[in-house]
């Protein structure tokens, strides 16, 4: 028997260790062949052996409908055809010159995503904002994690959650707001559950408009209205300061802004409080007492925070108690933001936002774009001093003409974009879009003019960090299929096509990281002393300093940011941001009463490519639907089951309702996973819309308003005989098969 692989689940930011065997029934069968099999790997100190249904089944979907050959078609409605990889990267290349000659580096723009392992992340980087000069390179962490990285940024002095998982077993309150965690984050869950279990005295509160399987399970369920959450976390300053519930010592030490804060506190009374969010005044103050009365109060969160127009006040708010209280810098304490895709974190490490680059650096600081041009052997100046344009941004600058080149990797935007029908219209109208994807077909790819065939998890050697600061390294264990090849590796390539030879000389993806942990020196998020050498043997945590004494042990794991009680700020003291509620960028009206909101399922993975194609996940989650209230329901004379069409003012949605006692009457919920070619009309995106947090620029695709009428019996019948025939998904591929159109 040979030693399983040793690998990261591609899934969620809880960043689970998975070892890979090959299938028992064919364990001599050769690489390409081969099926494989996924278990926990119980080296792994973050995880300890465990996975969900996710990362237990992912195998499954490895050779599933995947994109093999480059593909090239003149327009959007020409058949594709296949093409070497030499035709395709001149096409690139070619056409890139061409932009730069028109419209300017700018008018080239790369869309990422927190699924790039790191070494993608940073050729990237390098390709786009250091060698064409231009910062237009932005990722779908937009859409998940920019709040928190600015809302650390502002009251802490950089980004980093500065939490660890060991702080699971040592909280005495976890307060959980705006997550999900036992469906999204199901190992952290079972971690802290574990603990809540077996010590009864700890506390579990849950703030969430909808009673998930997370609050099911609370002591205290705070099921607030739909963006009320600054309220509340003012609201609870407010008793905490009115009870004298603070740390004297650390406010005066180590924060700064304290005066502000109290004036701003003094406007959340409880009962003003209470009403606004909906919530008995009582549990407002049992929330605040546990607050006071715990040693260590734990905050956990994502998207219910992040995905707001005011999502950087939302986290602000919250770090904001945990200064009043003290409660940062030791062990089962401070404010851990639960990072979603498998690398955000390593995406924010290597620079990978419109306005980041490598490091924890900042496009905006003169020294930062230095530092980098110095490094990457650029003339001075070459990096351009203004932040590039964010995703949502994209959109506006297709429609206007200003893109010459749209190059879309590792994410799937005409599903997970807001406000969709103007999203498809400005992909249409892209002059050239280039779309890297491991599966196809995806909803994206019709809006391609390139397909170009990604080497995905198992297929490529590169690393991921996840939410608490592991850096793991994922081994390939298999050949990539077909031709695909490794995304860092063709930006690289195109790099070098550019004539940026000395800038792209990586053989391999360990000489890339190489290179870019040198860029990591002397930074919050150091990791000099990282390599895949050592990564080989274990996972390490960040920071890691090669200089002096690298923390490269395994009784090194567990390592808490700020224990010191100094932030990065010149002066060394966090800040009190203090924000006043602003409410949901689009109110609720006569014409549409409700607010939507909108998240993920256990078993599903966002756009479905893989999990969609896992028949064990398929059965969990057949059908998408939409949530509401049993009193809503009987007001608008509904009924479970009853198909119902949601109409937002962009656009609808086609759905079964599920009456449910676990969401607030006005509000419903509809999960995200449903895209074109998974259901008919059931897109969730097709209803938000993009208005954003105006400092982290993250849209709230938390909530839009809606009005539902029930849908009339013909429609119905005809919507119900699609899903009854072969699943819409299966019929899309047939048509267009990339394999069979390739063939002569
Ligand atoms: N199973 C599964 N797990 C995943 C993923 C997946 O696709 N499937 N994706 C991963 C990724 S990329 C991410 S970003 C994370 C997301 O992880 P989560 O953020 O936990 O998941 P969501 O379901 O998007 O939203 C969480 C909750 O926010 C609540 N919410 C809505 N509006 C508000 C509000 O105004 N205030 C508060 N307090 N709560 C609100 C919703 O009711 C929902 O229950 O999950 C990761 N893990
Ligand atoms: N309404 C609403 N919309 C949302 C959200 C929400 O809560 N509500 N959540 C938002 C959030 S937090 C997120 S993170 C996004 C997620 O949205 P997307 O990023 O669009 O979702 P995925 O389905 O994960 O798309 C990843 C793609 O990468 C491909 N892929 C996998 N591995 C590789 C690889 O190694 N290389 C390459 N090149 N491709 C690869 C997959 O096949 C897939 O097509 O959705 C956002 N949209
Ligand atoms: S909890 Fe997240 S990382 Fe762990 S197995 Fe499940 S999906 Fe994968
Ligand atoms: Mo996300």
């Amino acid at each position: 028997m040979t030693a399983p692989h040793k690998t990261l689940c591609p899934y969620c930011g809880v960043g689970c260790g998975l070892e890979v065997v090959p299938q028992s029934r064919n364990p001599e069968a050769s690489p390409e062949t081969q099926r494989w099999q996924t278990r926990g790997d119980r080296a792994h100190p973050s995880s300890q052996g465990m996975v969900c249904v996710k990362g237990a089944t992912v195998a499954e979907s490895i050779d599933q409908d995947r994109l093999l050959y480059p593909m090239l078609r003149e327009s959007l409605d020409a058949p594709f055809e296949r093409v070497s990889w030499d035709v395709a990267l001149d096409a690139i290349t070619h056409r890139i010159r061409e932009v730069i000659d028109t419209l300017g580096p700018d008018g080239v723009c790369m869309y990422g995503s927190g699924q790039f392992q790191t070494e993608d992340y940073y050729v990237a980087q390098k390709l786009i904002k250091g060698c064409l000069g231009t910062n237009n390179f932005d990722a779908n962490s937009r859409l998940c994690m920019s709040s928190a990285v600015s809302g650390y940024l502002q009251s802490l002095g950089s980004d980093g959650p500065p939490c660890c998982y060991a702080d699971l077993d040592l909280t005495d309150c976890a307060f959980l707001i705006g997550t999900n965690t036992a469906e999204c984050h199901p190992i952290v869950f079972n971690r802290l559950r574990k603990h809540h279990k077996r010590n009864p005295h700890i506390k579990l509160i849950v703030v969430d408009p909808r009673c998930t399987e997370t609050a099911q399970v609370a002591d205290l369920h705070l099921a607030i209205r739909p963006g009320t959450d600054i309220t509340l976390l003012n609201g609870i300053g407010h008793l905490l300061l009115t009870w004298g519930a603070l740390d004297r010592g650390f406010i005066d030490q180590s924060t700064q802004g304290f005066q502000d804060y109290r004036e701003v506190l003094r406007h959340y009374a409880p009962s003003i409080v209470a009403e606004r969010c909906g919530i008995p005044e009582t549990d407002l103050e049992t929330a605040a007492r546990t607050w006071a009365e715990s040693q260590n109060v734990l905050s956990l969160w994502s998207m219910g925070l992040n995905q707001s127009s005011e999502g950087t006040a939302k986290v602000c708010s919250l770090i904001n108690l945990h200064l009043l209280t003290g409660q940062i810098g030791k062990p089962g304490a401070g404010p851990f933001s639960l990072t979603g895709q498998p690398n955000a974190m390593g995406g924010r490490e290597a620079g990978g936002l419109a306005h980041i680059l490598p490091g924890y650096r900042l496009v905006k600081n003169p020294q930062h774009r230095q530092d980098i041009e110095q490094f990457w052997g650029l003339p001075e100046g070459r990096i351009s001093p203004t932040r590039g344009l964010t995703v949502g941004e994209m959109i506006p600058a297709l429609e206007h003409d200003q893109v010459g080149l749209l190059w879309i990797a590792a994410t799937n935007p005409a599903v997970s974009l807001p406000d969709l029908n103007r999203t498809k219209a400005a992909l249409q109208r892209s002059p050239f879009t280039v779309y890297q994807d491991a599966y196809y077909p995806t909803e994206t790819a019709a809006y391609a003019h390139l397909l170009l065939p990604a080497a995905q998890w198992g297929e490529k050697t590169g690393t991921m960090t996840n939410s608490e600061r592991t850096v793991t390294l994922c081994q390939a264990f298999r050949p990539p299929v077909g031709e695909a090849r490794a995304d860092w590796e063709i930006f690289a390539e195109v790099g070098r096509r550019l004539g940026f030879a000395e800038q792209f000389r990586f053989a391999t993806s360990a000489e890339v990281h190489r290179e870019f942990v040198q860029i990591t020196q002397g930074r919050p998020c150091d990791m000099t002393g990282i390599s895949h050498e050592n990564l080989a043997t274990r996972p390490i945590q960040w920071p890691c300093p090669s200089q002096g004494n690298p923390d490269t042990s395994p009784d090194k794991h567990n390592k808490r940011l700020y224990t010191d009680h100094r932030f990065h700020y010149p002066d060394g003291r966090a800040r009190f941001m203090a924000y006043h509620e602003k409410g949901l960028a689009e109110p609720v009206d006569d014409r549409y009463p409700f607010v939507l909101t909108t998240g993920r399922l256990y078993g599903h993975w966002h756009t479905q490519t893989r999990t969609g194609r896992i028949a064990k996940i398929q059965k969990m989650h057949p059908q998408p639907f939409l949530e509401m209230h049993p009193r809503d329901a009987e007001r608008l004379q509904l009924a479970d089951q009853d198909w119902v069409e949601v109409k937002s003012a962009r656009g609808m949605a086609r759905l079964p309702l599920l009456v449910t006692k676990n969401i607030c009457p006005g509000t419903l919920f509809v999960p995200m996973h449903w895209g074109a070619l998974w259901a008919e009309s059931a897109e969730c995106n097709a209803l938000t819309h993009p208005s954003a947090c105006p400092i982290s620029l993250q849209p709230e695709l938390k909530a839009c308003a809606v009005q539902v009428v029930p849908l009339s019996s013909s429609v119905q019948l005809d919507t119900l005989e699609k899903l009854g025939e072969a699943p819409p998904q299966r019929a899309a591929m047939v048509q267009r098969d990339p394999v069979e159109s390739s063939r002569p």
